[in-house]
């Protein structure tokens, strides 16, 4: 398989866990969204909301949207297994993966992009943004762009994508009562779903889960990072690999002495 996706996606971090807990071997293409190669044409041909992950298959066909690969990933290598037997519970996990996807990523984008692209977007030229804004499939995805080139978040809209995000931290511990994994005894897709959003509020709010507010959702993040996958699957530190990415960058552009 070969797996297009952001090192710092949160949908891409998502694929790379579950296919590193599989133990599957897979070519991996990181995809630059500074550089919008995710709006390129034959980007497009394999994912036409314009988004990272896509996942192209041993047989030439396309899979995108994080949370169906996961499932199709379990499906075809079900051992070992990352979903619930029980339909009920299966069903009950797949709610909260959709509930990450509609209420966390969103807003954590709106973290993520003010410093990670906007200070690349906000210096296009208005000619470069419009061709730019034009290759974009979805209004909302052009929008979010529009408004990390020109107008920036404020930091109202900050606080309230960081105090949407957090709404995390009291659900899972809700859902940690039971056993030391989200559904209970087993490690699945629910943990696997909320990994990428807890290494980053473990960044952008530590104290949010300190241990004596939140121990069962500390110590939860604690197994998670000594699952091997973890490792496997690259989850760096987001404002450690954003100074890295820039300082290659700047390396590679800087003009010969
Ligand atoms: N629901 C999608 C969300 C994918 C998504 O929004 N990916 C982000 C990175 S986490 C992206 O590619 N953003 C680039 C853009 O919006 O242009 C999934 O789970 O695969």
């Amino acid at each position: 398989m070969r797996l297009f996706h952001g090192w710092l996606s949160s949908a891409s971090r998502r694929v790379r866990l579950c296919l590193a807990e599989k133990g599957i071997d897979y070519d991996s293409v990181p995809v630059d969204l500074a550089a919008q190669e995710h709006h390129s044409p034959a980007f497009l041909a394999m994912n036409p909301n314009g988004v990272v992950p896509a996942l192209v298959l041993d047989d030439g066909r396309f899979l995108y949207e994080s949370a169906t690969i996961c499932e199709y990933i379990d499906d075809v290598l079900p051992n070992p297994p990352l979903r619930p037997a029980d339909p009920y519970a299966r069903a009950t996990m797949r709610n909260f993966v959709r509930w990450t996807d509609d209420k966390l990523l969103p807003n954590l984008l709106i973290l993520n992009w003010s410093i990670a692209l906007q200070p690349v977007a906000s210096q296009w030229s208005d000619a470069d943004l419009a061709g730019k804004l034009a290759r974009i499939p979805t209004p909302e995805r052009r929008e979010a762009w529009r408004r990390i080139a020109r107008k920036p978040y404020s930091d109202d809209e900050k606080r309230a994508a960081l105090d949407a995000l957090l709404a995390l931290i009291p659900k899972m511990a809700s859902m940690l009562g039971s056993g030391p994994w989200l559904m209970g005894a087993h490690y699945s897709l629910a943990d696997i779903a909320a990994m990428p959003f807890v290494a980053r509020i473990a960044e952008l709010a530590p104290e949010a889960m300190a241990e004596a507010r939140m121990p069962a959702v500390v110590d939860w993040w604690q197994r998670v990072q000594q699952r091997p996958a973890f490792a496997q699957a690259r989850i760096e530190r987001f404002d450690v690999a954003l100074r890295e990415r820039q300082a290659t960058r700047e390396a590679t552009e800087a003009p010969a002495a």
